[in-house]
C-alpha cells in the first residue's frame, strides 16, 4: 500500500499531563518537539503530503491523533476514545478529515473503540479489545464498515498491553512484526510473524510508511532483524512519548 497522506498534531505543553500506565517520569516538551519534527520529517520524505494539526491544550494526548479515527480508501471513521479525557479529541479532528474525505461516518456509541487498537491489512480490519475499545464499539464499527466491503475481525489485546498496535505493526500485504505474547493469542494465523527480539517488545509499534519502515530508536537487536528481512529503516527517537505509552503508529493517521 502506498500512502499519499499523514496528519499529524503537534505536542501541547500540557503532554506532561498525558495518560500513562506506569509513571516513568514526566515528558521532556522540548525533547518530545524534536522527536515529532523528526517524525513527520520521515513521513514526508517519501513523498507524503503531512497535515500537521496546531497543539490542543486542552486534550494533553492530543498528539497521538492515531486513536481519533481509522481512515480507509473509501472514507474516515471517527473513533469514541474508551479513555474520557480523550473523548472530545474525535471531534476535534472530524471537520480535517471532512475536507479529505466524502464521506466521513461516526462512532456514535454506547461502544468505545480507538484506532490503535485497529489494524488494517490488505485482507481485513484486526480489532483487539482491550480496556479502551469494547465489543458494542468493535460491533459499530463492522456494521458501518461493512458498506465498504470491509472485513472486520474481533481479537484480544493482551492483559496489560494499551492498545493492540501497541504490539503489532504491519510490515508488508503478509508480514506483522508483532511480540512473542500477541502472537501467542494466535491471532495472526495465515500471515507471516516477525518477532521482535527479546527484551525489545516496546519497539513492536513501528509503521510501515510507504518504503522504510519507522522505528523507535535504541532497539538495535530488532533493528537488525528487520535489516537482514530486506526492510529499509529508519529510526525516530521516542524517549518521551514512550513515558505516556505512545509509539510510531500512535502519532499519525495515514492514508
Ligand atoms: C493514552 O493513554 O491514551 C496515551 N497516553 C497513549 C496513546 C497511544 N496511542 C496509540 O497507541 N495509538
Amino acid at each position: 500500500t502506498r500512502f499519499s497522506h499523514a496528519i499529524t498534531r503537534r505536542p501541547a505543553a500540557s503532554i506532561t499531563h498525558g495518560l500513562r500506565a506506569v509513571d516513568t517520569g514526566t515528558p521532556d516538551l522540548a525533547l518530545m518537539r524534536t522527536h515529532h519534527a523528526d517524525y513527520v520529517a520521515a513521513l514526508r520524505e517519501t513523498g507524503a503530503t503531512v497535515i500537521e494539526l496546531e497543539p490542543l491544550e486542552a486534550y494533553p494526548d492530543s498528539v497521538f491523533v492515531e486513536d481519533t479515527a481509522l481512515c480507509l480508501p473509501e472514507g474516515a471513521v471517527i473513533m469514541r476514545p474508551g479513555a474520557p479525557s480523550r473523548l472530545g479529541e474525535a471531534a476535534e479532528m472530524a471537520p480535517h478529515l471532512a475536507q479529505l474525505y466524502g464521506e466521513v461516518l461516526r462512532i456514535d456509541g454506547p461502544g468505545h473503540i480507538e484506532g490503535g487498537d485497529i489494524l488494517v491489512t490488505e485482507t481485513e480490519i484486526l480489532v483487539g479489545r482491550s480496556a479502551r475499545t469494547d465489543a458494542a464499539g468493535v460491533a459499530e464499527l463492522a456494521r458501518l464498515v461493512a458498506r465498504w466491503g470491509h472485513k472486520l475481525r474481533e481479537v484480544f489485546t493482551p492483559p496489560g498491553v494499551l492498545h493492540f498496535k501497541t504490539d503489532c505493526s504491519l510490515l508488508d500485504g503478509d508480514t506483522v512484526l508483532a511480540t512473542r505474547r500477541l502472537d501467542a493469542s494466535g491471532c495472526f494465523a495465515g500471515y507471516k510473524v516477525i518477532h521482535v527480539a527479546e527484551g525489545e517488545e516496546a519497539c513492536a509499534n513501528a509503521i510501515r510508511f510507504n518504503d522504510p519502515v519507522i522505528l523507535p530508536a535504541g532497539f538495535p537487536r530488532t533493528a537488525e532483524i528487520l535489516d537482514k528481512a530486506g526492510f529499509s529503516l529508519r529510526q525516530i527517537g521516542n524517549s518521551e512519548c514512550a513515558k505516556l505509552d505512545g509509539g510510531m503508529s500512535c502519532l499519525s493517521l495515514r492514508f
